[in-house]
């Protein structure tokens, strides 16, 4: 006996006989009461309730009416047991002979929890590894039976449970958001009639047209095998070699240099189901698609700088932004639209459909909106749903159909193919995220980890015994089109797909002034990261297919004189339809115009002016905007008037990526102790040249004097104030809902 009493121990208050002889008698545990989901410190949403979540079907909704309460656990108030359901009495210390004696092997209560948690992890993805998830639903908008018989697609007003995956491609697991990259955008649709997998990106073009090509693209991309380095980059000498080889990748290295390829958040980025795909109605007939994802709230990009710095700060930046967003109730949305055309208007563009290396442009065929997407329930357990999930684009529903994208083929066997390796065999499809809504009904049998128990003795077809059951559904299910096909077997491409540089063009040549600047300075960056100038020089000969000014700015860049063009793979002159394509530029796209989520510092320190805090805290807040005070520290500062406010960031564990805006609030006080922290001058600067809006309000405006903004020529991002009243607050405001002010920027940045 060591002498202590069980309730002086701090250590572990459900386990109070923890020392000595006293363990010789186990003593109950004790349990707190978890709050209800609806006290505020929660982290559960079940409130929200969508049809995977188990509320009730509503009129008009699919008739399948599953959830994911059956296989959901919660330890609340309930006592400890092994996997076996052994109610257990010490699970805290290993079985000894005697207290200090060895540990003994019988102790199967030790063997089972440590056997577990040597087998938690399973392999990664291979590509995608990072990625984010929420639940919702698709509503369709009206009717489509004219063109395609899905069921998602029947009624107005149709709801579809969705989960949906965000995702960047290169980096491993743990790797961080911001990376450049492209972004996965992957829509389970747990449609009445069975799953519907659209795993898009957030680009509409691929770097590849054939999918015999991706294992290389992929090796050249990930780190390089000799050192494993770089982590979640394409800034090396494998990638630039592999892809200035390979000049059908030209159209979409435009789009990974542009800003597209650092999100300013998964809810601000377009998604694309990239592939022709084709709808197919209950006669029979069918149309050529193309799927778009528009959100809501606009697409929006960080700036590189920015970039980099988030990925230091918080590399979770993406995933901490869904899981905010969903959890304080605005729910993230999308709009869904579809290119409609026929395959007679697809033979007379000037590229060909089936090439992912080109996209319809929207002058050509206008996207017409069909539905809208809503995420409004954050995953109960990351493993269990986010990283089990099992997106195939093999998965397809009655009136959804694929084409030959040679792309798009590779792609129907790979995804099934990796999901039995990661996630150990052929029954994934029953793990509870990728289950359908739907009834299952086979002749399948077996393999690891079953779950289903079936009845009966019939597993084959023909059968009697069993009455012929499950039945065929003939008409009334899955009728692949009969796309009619005579053709040679041979390996090769057709003459459209030789044209690689067009699409490059018109995509650059669509973008904004400072997007197209963005583009030139990412191409230098990253081939400054290639080390053998034979590459590099490769790369721009490339460039100066696409665009001469593009070409010359990069060389410029990297202090190298302009090489000769890339000899193009087709003579063919191609005349494209559309020069240019306003739609591809982000502003195209700016969104609701509103602040909602957005992310504000005020910037507190001791003696501040309590009104000015207030005021546009408030201000901001009305509309949605998520305002954090920012203080030297953390905890209590005290303003003028005495009130006290409380700091929940630090400038030094919120650095100024962070955050969309910045007010600067009065009072001289305080603004002389700001101006002289070298973390608050660092914020104001990095904030300037971020390109983000800055509020200083009365003697604020010291402060950005002592930060060296220039403040010579009008900024509409920067607003100086005598108070924050209601102008004040409106230029504000407007200034935040412009996301960006890039007409500040220089190169190199003054500031
Ligand atoms: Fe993928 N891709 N991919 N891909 N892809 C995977 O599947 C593959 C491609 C995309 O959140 C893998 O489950 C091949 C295009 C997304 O879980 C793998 C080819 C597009 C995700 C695979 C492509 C995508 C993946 C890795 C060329 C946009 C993440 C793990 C023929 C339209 C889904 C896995 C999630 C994941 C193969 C090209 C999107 C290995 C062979 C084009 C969003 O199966």
């Amino acid at each position: 006996d060591t002498g202590t009493t069980a309730a002086s121990l701090p250590f572990n208050a459900n386990k109070p006989a923890e020392y000595g002889a006293a363990t010789a008698v186990p003593i109950t545990g004790q349990h707190t009461v978890p709050p209800s989901p609806d006290a505020t410190g929660s982290t559960l949403s079940e409130t929200n309730a969508s049809g995977k979540t188990g509320g009730p079907a509503e009129a008009g909704l699919n008739r399948v009416g599953g959830d994911l309460l059956r296989v959901r656990a919660d330890g609340g108030g309930q006592v400890m047991t092994t996997n076996q359901g052994v109610p257990l009495a010490d699970n805290q210390s290993s079985l000894k002979a005697g207290l200090r004696g060895p540990a003994l092997l019988k102790d199967f209560i030790l063997r089972e929890k440590i056997t577990h948690f040597d087998h938690e992890r399973i392999p990664e993805r291979i590509v995608h590894a990072r990625g984010s998830a929420a639940h919702g639903y698709f509503e369709c908008y009206a009717p489509l039976t004219d063109i395609t018989c899905a069921s998602l697609f029947a009624e107005a007003g149709k709801r579809t449970p969705v989960f949906v995956r965000f995702s960047t491609v290169a980096g491993e697991r743990g790797s961080k958001d911001t990376a450049r990259d492209v972004r996965g955008f992957a829509v389970k649709f747990y449609t009445d009639e069975g799953n519907w997998d659209l795993v898009g990106n957030n680009m509409p073009v691929f770097f590849i047209q054939d999918a015999m090509k991706f294992p290389d693209l992929v090796h050249a991309v990930k780190p390089e095998p000799h050192h494993g380095m770089p982590q979640a980059a394409s800034a090396h000498d494998t990638f630039w070699d592999f892809v200035s080889l390979m000049p059908e990748s030209t159209h979409m290295l435009l789009w990974l240099m542009s800003d597209r390829a650092i999100p300013r958040s998964y809810r601000m980025m377009q998604g694309f189901g990239v592939h022709t795909f084709r709808f197919v109605n209950a006669q029979g007939a069918s149309v050529l698609v193309k799927f778009h994802w528009t959100p809501m709230l606009g697409t929006h990009s960080l700036v590189w700088d920015e970039a980099v710095k988030i990925s230091g700060a918080d590399p979770d930046y993406h995933r901490r932004d869904l899981w905010e967003a969903i959890e304080t109730g605005h729910y993230p949305e999308w709009e869904l639209g579809v290119q409609i055309f026929t395959e007679e208007q697809a033979e007379a563009f000037s590229f060909d459909v089936l090439d992912a290396t080109k996209i319809v442009p929207e002058e050509l065929v206008p996207i017409t909106p069909i539905g809208r997407m809503v995420l409004d329930r954050n995953p109960d357990n990351f493993f269990a749903e986010t990283e089990q999930v099992a997106f195939c684009t093999a998965h397809v529903v009655r009136g959804i159909d694929f084409t030959n994208d040679p792309l798009l083929a590779g792609r129907i066997h790979s995804y099934v193919d990796t999901q039995i390796s990661r996630l150990g065999g052929p029954n994934f499809h029953e793990l509870p995220i990728n289950a359908p809504l739907a009834a299952v009904h086979n002749n399948q049998r077996d393999g690891m980890h079953r779950q289903t128990i079936h009845r009966g003795r019939v597993a084959y077809e023909p059968n009697s015994l069993g009455g012929g059951c499950p039945f065929q559904a003939g008409a009334t299910g899955f009728v692949p089109f009969p796309e009619p096909i005579a053709a040679d077997e041979l390996r090769g491409k057709p003459e459209k797909f030789a044209e690689h540089f067009a699409q490059a063009s018109l995509f650059y040549a669509s973008q904004a002034p400072h997007e197209q600047r963005h583009i030139a300075q990412a191409f230098r960056f990253e081939l400054s990261k290639v080390t053998v100038p034979a590459v590099r020089e490769r790369v721009v000969s490339m460039l100066r297919n696409v665009s001469e000014p593009l070409a010359a700015e990069v060389a410029e860049g990297l202090g190298m004189p302009l090489p000769e063009p890339m000899p193009r793979a087709t003579a063919v002159e191609v005349k494209p339809e559309v020069d240019v394509s306003p739609a591809l530029s982000q502003l195209a796209r700016p969104g609701d115009g509103g602040i909602a989520t957005r992310q504000i510092a005020l910037l507190v320190a001791d003696q501040v002016n309590a009104d000015a805090v207030l005021a546009t805290a408030q201000a901001l807040i009305d509309r949605g905007a998520m305002v954090r005070m920012v203080g030297q520290h953390v905890g209590i500062f005290a303003a003028d008037d005495g009130t006290q406010l409380d700091a929940d960031a630090s400038l030094e564990n919120h650095p100024a990526c962070l955050f969309d805006g910045v007010i600067i609030p009065d009072g001289q006080a305080a603004i002389t102790l700001l101006s002289d922290d070298g973390r608050a001058l660092e914020f104001l600067r990095d904030q300037y040249r971020h390109a983000k809006t800055i509020l200083a309000i009365g003697a604020g405006r010291q402060l950005l004097e002592a930060a060296g903004i220039p403040l010579d020529a009008p900024d509409p991002g920067v607003i100086q104030a005598e108070q924050a009243d209601a102008r004040a607050m409106a230029a504000t405001v407007a200034a935040l809902a412009m996301h960006r002010h890039p007409e500040r920027e220089t190169d190199p940045p003054r500031v």
